[in-house]
């Protein structure tokens, strides 16, 4: 039962009614009153809350351009001839250094208005000051209690923002591609060891089977592998692989559950939105309002004159805008 006649609250009990009776506009509401911190926004969280659990979360990451979202369009089309619906959430890095449209060439996720199974949204990586955005649990959350049997969510593996988000999927894959020199790199990230299925893309590069030699090589290092992650081409932007990507992807999800190690994913995933929500109520709260009422500006000069170490202004700040309240 969703929420309680009782509860006044119009907006969040008509998206609840939509979600319900699986109204793809009441889920873009709920996304947006979340991203916005708006009032609303606990009500809808804590009724989905308890209707989540059903969706398959699998994170794709991988360097700018790789092929990420060509490949999520193309397991769109996999999951949807399994008869499954899919949720697509990409979270787009929105610094004006790193993000948005580094490669002109960049790839949007068809939004495919016309299959009601399919449901497409892009967030902001970046919140207000630059913080990160404290909400992709939270949005993950609506998109599993809305439904979904698959929820993949999108992010360029360039930072330890990005790797967190990965925290939440059940099962993670990552995107290489050859000649982009990105082998090397991206071992040295630690992205290797987030990976529960690797896709060499772009297999139409004469480099290809070398990437496929060095990743399976760095693989073999580890010889106490639970589930030795496999390593699939793939040309996503011809289709090809994708059905056999989707397969292991698959297994791996089954590997878990039969495994009891599914547990120790949502367990994970959990801590990671816990990590969420106590950021938003104490790091993000306490740089909006000194923003807001001029403290952040003074301490910045205080700091910078070098008159107060910022452990110290940090335990003042937290005195003033966390322990003072009621
Ligand atoms: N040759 C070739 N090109 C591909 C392949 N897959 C994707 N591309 C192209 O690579 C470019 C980048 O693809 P995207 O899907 O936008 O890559 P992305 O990893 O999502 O990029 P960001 O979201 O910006 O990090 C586009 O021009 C694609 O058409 C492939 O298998 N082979
Ligand atoms: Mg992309």
């Amino acid at each position: 039962m969703y929420l309680h006649e009782s509860a006044g609250n119009q907006v969040a009990e008509s998206i609840i009614q939509g979600f319900r009776t699986r109204k793809r506009a009441a889920l873009a509401r709920a996304v947006t009153l979340v991203e916005n911190g708006s009032i609303h926004a606990q009500d809808i969280l804590e009724e989905t809350f308890k209707h989540r659990g059903r969706s398959r979360v699998l994170g794709i990451t991988g360097s700018p351009g790789v092929g990420k979202s060509t490949l999520v369009d193309s397991l769109i089309t996999a999951i949807r001839e399994h008869g499954n619906s899919v949720g697509v959430i990409a979270v787009d890095p929105s610094s004006p250094f790193t993000g948005g449209a580094i490669l002109g060439d960049r790839v949007r996720v068809r939004s495919r208005t016309t299959d009601d199974q399919v449901f497409f949204r892009s967030l902001a990586s970046r919140g207000h000051l630059g913080g990160v955005s404290r909400h992709t649990g939270d949005i993950i959350t609506l998109f599993d209690a809305f439904g979904f049997d698959y929820v993949l969510v999108e992010t360029v593996g360039t930072g330890q923002s990005e790797v967190d988000i990965m925290r939440y999927a059940h099962s993670v894959l990552v995107v290489m591609a050859p000649g982009l020199g990105d082998d090397i790199q991206a071992i040295k990230a630690g992205i290797l060891e987030i990976g529960d299925v690797f896709c060499v893309n772009k297999a139409d590069h004469p480099d290809a089977d070398r990437a496929v030699s060095v990743l399976e090589a760095m693989l073999e290092l580890n010889r106490d592998w639970k589930w030795r992650p496999p390593v699939i081409k793939t040309v996503a932007s011809q289709g090809k692989g994708v059905v056999e990507l989707f397969g292991k992807i698959n297994m791996h999800l089954e590997f878990l559950e039969q495994n009891n190690l599914l547990e120790e994913r949502v367990s994970r995933s959990h801590i990671a939105s816990l990590e969420e929500n106590i950021k938003r109520e104490t790091v993000d709260r306490i740089f909006a309002r000194s923003h807001s009422d001029g403290t952040l500006d003074r301490a910045l000069k205080q700091l910078s004159e070098g008159k107060t170490h910022p452990a110290a202004l940090a335990r003042q700040l937290i005195q003033l805008y966390l322990c003072s309240e009621k």
